[in-house]
């Protein structure tokens, strides 16, 4: 199905004089609020084709209807939510689930969407149908060299299939490491996972990047070989210049500073994008902004100041992807409000009086540092952001929109109820 801007723009005039009061309201308090919105109408956000279906746990999944049962029709679910909230201009691919049968329709499918396609991310935590050698125990580390040959293979074919469709950087997250202390040789297994990103890099194309993604634990639940962003700012540096850490919210131990780790990859230029979800125990790949939004904020206020010590481009320099799974939710709800949150953690750090903090910070006035943060965090920018989709000719009231608009209703009358998109 495709959303027409008439019904868009129809459901926008019934809250237009609502929110023009609203913003009217806010805006007038805000020195900069035209340079917020300029910002937030140029940042997009890429959605990860695994994550338009039903999730689940070992213990269940519980299916939403009208799930895409193709990359196509993955597409198109990108697109409505593009459409409605003119911020998820991109899709992120994980291979083998998303194998363009024709990768040219395929781009041009995407571009009639509006999309552009981001990250490629390879799967070498899984044995597909017909595989010869197993990941069992792990894939660029493992002892076996054939093994590892696979892997560096199934990466190049991924890089392959990225070029075809107009990506420029590739996500590496190795669920390689060990469940039991004795089970590997950790310099060996750090070495051999060297080489095979060796590998990997230099089959990279000039202009690509390649991310390497950490994580703490699981699937491997005592050592994960790329765990922690230590070990792979490690990888990374030793790689060279295509090669950067890739920070996704949920892999971190309990209490980690995450705001701290992204300003010291941020300054290192080894800072390579995100995975924005959010949690409250492991790897939840929750909604963002649903358990932690004050952090969300202390990391984009990290990363303004960072992006605006080094002259980045806030929108273009980073990878900017969600990665979230859905148990519960509808996806494309859960979606909407994912890119809501990132857009408001965002607006809200671009707030902060930069000048102010500083002074506060060079006379260690701890008060007044916090209450400079505080005002921006507490300040209710929605009605900013609402404001810089109406501009974009985007819903006003993305989630309202899908819901007046019957759409997962509509997407089960096309689909069915019971389909299961390929993916987490
Ligand atoms: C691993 C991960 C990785 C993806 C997978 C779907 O937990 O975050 O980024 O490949 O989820
Ligand atoms: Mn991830």
């Amino acid at each position: 199905m495709q959303i027409e801007q008439s019904r868009i723009d129809e459901l926008n005039a019934q809250l237009e004089s609502g929110h023009k009061r609203n913003f009217e309201f806010y805006a007038a308090s805000l020195t900069n609020v035209e340079a917020v919105i300029d910002k937030l109408i140029d940042f997009q956000v890429a959605i990860p084709s695994w994550a338009l279906g039903a999730g689940g746990t070992r213990f269940g999944r519980f299916s939403i209807g009208g799930e895409p049962g193709n990359l196509e029709e993955k597409i198109e679910d990108v697109g409505l939510l593009h459409k409605l909230n003119q911020s998820s201009g991109a899709i992120s691919l994980h291979i083998p689930w998303d194998i363009p049968s024709d990768a040219a329709k395929i781009r041009a499918l995407a571009a009639h969407h509006g999309l552009v396609f981001d990250a490629m991310n390879s799967n070498t935590f899984q044995d597909q149908p017909g595989q010869k050698l197993s990941y069992k125990y792990g894939s660029l580390q493992n002892v076996d060299k054939g093994v590892r040959q696979q892997a560096v293979d199934h990466n190049l074919e991924v890089i392959k299939y990225g070029k075809e469709l107009g990506s420029n950087s590739l996500t590496v997250w190795l669920s390689d490491g060990s469940s039991f202390p004795g089970q590997l040789n950790f310099r060996k297994a750090f070495q051999n996972t060297l080489e095979g990103l060796q590998d990997i890099y230099a089959g990279l194309p000039e202009d690509w990047k390649v991310f390497v993604e950490y994580k703490a634990f699981e699937p491997n639940f005592y050592s994960m070989s790329v765990g922690d962003w230590g070990q792979s700012l490690l990888y990374a540096s030793k790689l060279g210049p295509k090669a950067f850490t890739l920070v996704d919210l949920g892999h971190h131990l309990p209490n980690a500073n995450i705001e701290q780790i992204v300003s010291l990859l941020l300054m290192e230029k080894k800072l390579g994008g995100f995975h924005f979800n959010d949690s409250k125990y492991g790897d939840d790949d929750l909604t963002v902004g649903s358990m932690r939004p004050y952090q969300l904020f202390l990391i984009f206020r990290e990363l303004v100041e960072g992006m605006n010590a080094r002259g980045m481009n806030h929108a273009k320099d980073l990878g900017w992807m969600i990665d979230a799974s859905h148990n519960i939710k509808d996806p494309l709800e859960d979606l909407l409000q994912s890119v809501e949150a990132i857009q408001i953690a965002y607006a809200q750090a671009l707030l902060v009086d930069d000048k102010a903090l500083d002074e506060a910070r060079e006379s260690n006035d701890v008060v007044r540092a916090q209450e400079i943060l505080q005002q921006a965090f507490r300040t209710d920018v929605r009605s900013v952001v609402a404001e810089a989709r109406r501009r974009s000719g985007a819903a006003i009231d993305p989630l309202g929109a899908y819901r007046a608009m019957k759409i997962r209703d509509i997407l089960i009358g096309e689909r069915g109820a019971v389909n299961k998109a390929t993916g987490l």
